[in-house]
């Protein structure tokens, strides 16, 4: 199908802009009309959505992020590229599309997070510089060609600017450039900017139906410890102090985050929390155990949405920047998140589970002078998608062995009779944090199968449609039966299909395994 297509003529090869934050829910962004898009609009991010496509059923391989990123360069699954789960080192001998596109006369670039414990050195970027590990929302540390440099001022921020400077010195050159703009933001522990910590003190977001959620019929749900009013630490994670006119934090997992902070920055970080941490500390020993919950919840929104407001900022430099440059109509700008994130649904906050919130993830891309603005596209994509994309546009051969689709067809309004019905998902990193056990299986557009193995051996099924919240799991009711039997021959075909390796090889592993051959 795609592999066949005619390729872009390569005087007219367009220059990337790949832009993907951290965590980064589809409820957090207008573009998708979410029941808050109109408290905590995403003007700018939404820009790319008009001028281009929106994807509404676009999702991640592993919902965690370092294999997302993996599968994102290689446009393979984990078993295939090698990382499975945070603690792996990519391998940066194997193609990717950067180094790819590299090798065909593009300039290029990685700016900000990276996380796959490997400098983008080893994937031969042509300028890199990378936070360490997660980084810091302040005065973070960069990891560069020439050693680890500490900077001044806010993470976001600072990756705007050292991106918008390289497409600036871009200008002198005829080359088409791929620039990888990976924000840090909307990442735990959720810090915004100055100028935004205060921006929704007084906004009261919709509390989730399933807020309270009691995880009967799904035992991997109950196993997690990801729970905003119970796992969240209140100091390091909901900004929480120690009590009336107090400013230090009440516990702290990581001290030396808020240690960061230059007096100056100490001082405008105190004085936009101590108003709303007073009141909550005079009054909190009169409030119920649900109204400290509910008051949790509106904390965390109120801060990760904020460090989101930075965010859009950042992409509407992009965006000025290239239109005021006359570089927009040539240029492919893709909103990415490195996959979705709780907001409170299930009362959580992170992410792995295969359930709706954290395997779809939002994916927004525009290209004037080949998509047409406001498309929107329903097929089941998936972030192994992007490679074979990227390389489809700059007039490249699609790699026989990538397992992802060109998404080009798509994106030119095509609804190719043979595009894929069925999606594979693969969480592995387990045990580990947030408890969240592995799990394995696969959606259609309609129905959901998985399997959560390892110390439980758990099936749950989901009819989205009826159910789209994902309370109810099915997997023992009679009229399902048919569609459960289909979707368990559906995820051995799967399994053939993308060369899973065999099930004994991977069912009791434990973490620490080295990264499989390539
Ligand atoms: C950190 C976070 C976790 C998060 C992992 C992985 N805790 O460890 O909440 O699940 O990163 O996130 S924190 O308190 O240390 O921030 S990922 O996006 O990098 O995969
Ligand atoms: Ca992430």
């Amino acid at each position: 199908m795609t592999k066949e297509r005619q390729a872009e003529p390569s005087a007219t090869r367009p220059n990337i802009i790949y832009i993907m934050s951290d965590d980064h829910a589809i409820r957090a962004l207008s573009a998708y009309n979410s029941d808050i898009a109109h408290l905590a609009p995403t003007p700018n991010i939404d820009r790319i959505a008009q001028n281009g496509a929106r994807f509404d059923q676009s999702f991640v391989t592993n919902s965690l992020c370092g294999p997302s990123r993996a599968a994102m360069l290689t446009g393979k699954f984990g078993h295939k590229n090698g990382f499975n789960h945070n603690g792996q080192l990519f391998d940066g001998y194997q193609p990717t599309w950067p180094r790819l596109l590299k090798a065909h006369g593009y300039t290029t670039a990685c700016i900000g997070k990276w996380h796959i414990n490997l400098t983008p050195e080893g994937i031969d970027f042509d300028h890199w510089e990378v936070l360490n590990d997660q980084g810091e929302y302040y005065n973070p540390d960069f990891i560069t060609a020439q050693g680890v440099k500490r900077e001044h001022g806010y993470t976001t921020e600072l990756i705007t600017q050292k991106s918008l400077r390289w497409l600036e010195e871009q200008q002198q050159s005829d080359q088409p450039f791929a620039l990888l703009l990976h924000h840090k933001a909307p990442h735990r522990n959720w810090m915004p900017a100055p100028q935004h910590m205060r921006a929704f003190e007084n906004t009261i977001f919709p509390v989730p139906d399933n807020y309270f959620d009691t995880y009967e019929g799904r035992a991997a749900a109950a196993m997690q410890t990801m729970t905003i009013y119970r796992d969240a630490q209140e100091g390091h994670d909901l900004k929480m102090t120690k009590g009336v006119g107090e400013t230090e934090w009440r516990e702290d997992i990581w001290p030396f985050l808020l240690a960061r902070l230059t007096p100056e920055q100490r001082q405008a970080w105190d004085e936009a929390y101590q108003e709303r941490n007073d009141w909550f500390n005079a009054y909190e020993a009169n409030m119920t155990a649900e109204e400290i919950a509910i008051w949790k919840y509106q904390r965390y929104l109120q801060d990760y949405l904020a460090t989101i407001k930075s965010v859009d900022e950042s992409v509407g430099e992009v965006l000025d920047y290239l239109e005021a440059n006359g570089l927009a109509d040539n240029t492919i700008v893709v909103y990415t998140s490195d996959q979705g994130f709780y907001m409170g649904e299930h009362g959580w906050f992170d992410k792995r589970f295969m359930y709706e919130e954290s395997f779809r993830a939002p994916l927004l891309i525009q290209y004037p002078n080949r998509i047409k603005p406001g498309t929107v596209v329903d097929h089941l994509v998936q972030n192994i998608d992007y490679a074979p994309t990227f390389l489809e546009y700059a007039g490249l051969d699609v790699p026989a062995d990538i397992q992802g689709e060109s998404m080009v067809p798509l994106l030119d309004g095509e609804s190719p009779a043979d595009w894929r019905q069925s999606l594979y998902y693969h969480f592995y990193e387990y045990p580990a944090m947030h408890d969240v056990t592995r799990h394995y299986g696969t959606r259609d557009s309609r129905y959901k199968l998985m399997h959560f193995y390892y110390d439980i051996d758990e099936w749950e099924f989901y009819d989205i449609e009826e159910d789209p919240t994902e309370m109810n799991n099915a997997i023992n009711v009679p009229r399902y039966q048919q569609e459960i039997a289909r979707l368990k021959a559906e995820i051995s075909k799967l399994e053939a299909k993308y060369d899973v390796p065999p099930r004994e090889e991977w069912v009791n592993l434990p973490l620490e395994y080295e990264p499989a051959p390539t």
